[in-house]
C-alpha cells in the first residue's frame, strides 16, 4: 500500500514538474539567465511590419486538407477506421506504394477552384491555408523532385496553382501548408541512429529544401508557410535545418510568414527555444483548442493562430461524420469569436471530397458564418484582445477606440454589464446599423448596457465608442475604508 502511495506521489510530483517547466518555458528567462543559441529565436516579441500585420488583421481562415485520403474516405478493404481520415494510410498500416496507387483514381471532376473561392470569399474568410503536402507526401503540384504529384494522375492539374489563382482574384491570401515528414519518401527518419540514417536524413533535407523552394518560386504570391510533421526525433535533432528553412523563405519571399510548429532549437526544445522566445512569428500549437486565458495568455505577448475540425478530429474527408460529434455553426462561430477576444486567428477546417466538391454540411457552415460576418465581421477582422474583464453574456474585441461586445448568452435582466479599465468611459453604444442602445453608468467603470429593441435571434454585436476619461471630472468618490 505504502508502495502504491509513494508511486502515486511520485507520479504527481513528475506531473506538476513537467507543468511548472512548461509554464516556465513560456516565460522568457531574465537576460542575464539566457543561454547562447545559435538556431533559436530569431526576432523577439511581435512582428510588426505590413505583412504581418495583414496577417493578424485577417483573423478568420479555411483550412483545406485535400490529398489521395479524400478517396478512401476513412474506410480501407471494408473497415472504416475512426481515427482522423488523412492518417488512414497508418491505421490500416497500408504500404507506401500501395497507398500511392490511390493516385490512379485522383481525378476531381468537380474541382472548380473559383465555385471554391467564391465559397470562401462568402463566408468572409481572409486566407486560406491549403495542404500542399501532407503526411502521405503525395503534391497537389507538379513537384518536379517526387514522383507522387496531380501530374502523375489521370486528371494532371496543378491544383495548386489553380487555387492560388482563382483565391488571390477574391482577394484572399493564401497560406501553403506543408507537411516535413514525407511518408513517401524512403530517406525520411523518425529519428538518427546511424550513420546511414545521418546521410538519408540528409538528401532528405536537400529534398525538402528543394521543394520548399520550388513551391516558393512557383507560387510567390503566398503569404505565409505552415509546417506540420515536424515533431519526430530527426527533426529536433536537426534545429539548424529548421532555421534555415525559416531564413530560406523569408530571403526568397520578403514578408513571408512562417508557423512556430516548425522550429526546434539547438537543443531540441519546439516552438519556444531554450530562453523561453517563441521561435517563427506566432504560436501554432492550438490545434482543436484555444489557449488558456490565464495560463497561456501572455497572448498579447505574440501572435497566435489556432486551427479546428468541424467534427471531433477530421480533417481530411471522411465518409461517415456520424462517428463523432459535429460542431454547429454556432459553435464554431463561438469559437472564432473567443480567438479573436484574445490575441488570435481562426482557422476552420474544411476536407473537400474525392470529386472536388464540398459536403453539404461544410456547404451550409460556410454559408452560415458568412451571414454572419456579413452583418458583424466589424468585430472581427482588424480586431484584438481588448483587455476589459470577461462578463458572462459574451467576448469583447477592440478596434481603436470601438469595443465590441459580442453577446452569445443575453441575460434574463436584460442589463449587459460591462466594466470598463479604469479612466476608460463609455460615450455611446449602437449596433452595427447604427440603431443607438441604452446605456447607463451604474458605478466608477461599470455600465448597464440595454439589449436591442428587436430581441435577437443570433449571436449579436454592441458597438460601444469609448473615450478615456483621464481628464474628465469624476464624480465618484472612493469609500473611506
Ligand atoms: O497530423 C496532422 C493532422 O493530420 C492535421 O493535418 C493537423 C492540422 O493541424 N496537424 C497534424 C497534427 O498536429
Amino acid at each position: 500500500m505504502k508502495k502504491i502511495l509513494r508511486v502515486i506521489l511520485l507520479c504527481s510530483l513528475f506531473a506538476t514538474t513537467t507543468f511548472a517547466q512548461q509554464q516556465q518555458q513560456r516565460q522568457p528567462l531574465p537576460a542575464e539567465q539566457e543561454i547562447p543559441l545559435k538556431y533559436g529565436a530569431d526576432h523577439l516579441g511581435k512582428r510588426h511590419d505590413a505583412a504581418m500585420q495583414k496577417f493578424r488583421d485577417n483573423r478568420l481562415g479555411a483550412f483545406i486538407h485535400w490529398g489521395l485520403y479524400a478517396i478512401p474516405g476513412g474506410e480501407w478493404n471494408g473497415k472504416v477506421y475512426n481515427g482522423a481520415a488523412e492518417w488512414l494510410k497508418s491505421w490500416a498500416k497500408v504500404p507506401a506504394d500501395e497507398w500511392m496507387k490511390l493516385m490512379e483514381q485522383w481525378n476531381p471532376e468537380k474541382f472548380n477552384a473559383k465555385t471554391w473561392a467564391k465559397m470562401a470569399k462568402k463566408m468572409g474568410v481572409k486566407y486560406v491555408k491549403i495542404t500542399t503536402k501532407h503526411h502521405e507526401g503525395f503534391c497537389l503540384w507538379p513537384s518536379k523532385y517526387s514522383r507522387y504529384t496531380v501530374a502523375q494522375t489521370p486528371h494532371k492539374r496543378d491544383v495548386l496553382g489553380e487555387m492560388v489563382k482563382a483565391y488571390n482574384d477574391e482577394g484572399i491570401d493564401v497560406h501553403f501548408y506543408f507537411s516535413v515528414m514525407d511518408w513517401s519518401n524512403p530517406d525520411y527518419r523518425y529519428d538518427i541512429k546511424s550513420k546511414e540514417d545521418e546521410v538519408a536524413f540528409a538528401r532528405f533535407l536537400e529534398f525538402t529544401d528543394n521543394q520548399l523552394k520550388e513551391l516558393a518560386t512557383r507560387y510567390p504570391t503566398v503569404k505565409d508557410f505552415w509546417f506540420d510533421g515536424t515533431w519526430d526525433a530527426s527533426i529536433k535533432k536537426n534545429g539548424w535545418w529548421t532555421a534555415h528553412a525559416e531564413r530560406m523563405l523569408k530571403e526568397m519571399l520578403p514578408g513571408v510568414t512562417v508557423n512556430s510548429r516548425l522550429r526546434a532549437d539547438d537543443y531540441g526544445k519546439r516552438h519556444f527555444d531554450s530562453n523561453g522566445h517563441l521561435m517563427g512569428d506566432y504560436e501554432s500549437g492550438y490545434e482543436r483548442r484555444l489557449p488558456h486565458p490565464v495560463k497561456d495568455l501572455k497572448v498579447t505577448r505574440w501572435d497566435w493562430e489556432a486551427v479546428m475540425t468541424v467534427p471531433e478530429n477530421q480533417w481530411g474527408y471522411h465518409k461517415d461524420w456520424s462517428i463523432s460529434y459535429v460542431k454547429t455553426p454556432l459553435e464554431v462561430l463561438e469559437r472564432i469569436v473567443h480567438a479573436v477576444s484574445m490575441g488570435g486567428n481562426m482557422v476552420v477546417n474544411f476536407g473537400p471530397q474525392p470529386d472536388g466538391d464540398f459536403r453539404a454540411e461544410e456547404k451550409n457552415l460556410a454559408e452560415a458564418i458568412g451571414k454572419w460576418m456579413q452583418r458583424y465581421g466589424e468585430c472581427i477582422y482588424g480586431c484584438d484582445y481588448a483587455g476589459w474583464e470577461k462578463q458572462s453574456w459574451g467576448y469583447f474585441t477592440r478596434k481603436d477606440k470601438q469595443v465590441y461586445m459580442v453577446v452569445f448568452n443575453p441575460p434574463y435582466s436584460q442589463k449587459l454589464v460591462v466594466k470598463t479599465p479604469k479612466g476608460t468611459k463609455i460615450t455611446k453604444a449602437e449596433l452595427p446599423d447604427g440603431e443607438e442602445i441604452g446605456v447607463i453608468e451604474i458605478a466608477r467603470n461599470e455600465y448597464n448596457v440595454s439589449m436591442p429593441r428587436k430581441q435577437p435571434t443570433e449571436p449579436f454585436v454592441i458597438r460601444l465608442q469609448i473615450e478615456d476619461a483621464a481628464s474628465a471630472a469624476d464624480k465618484y468618490r472612493d469609500a473611506l475604508t
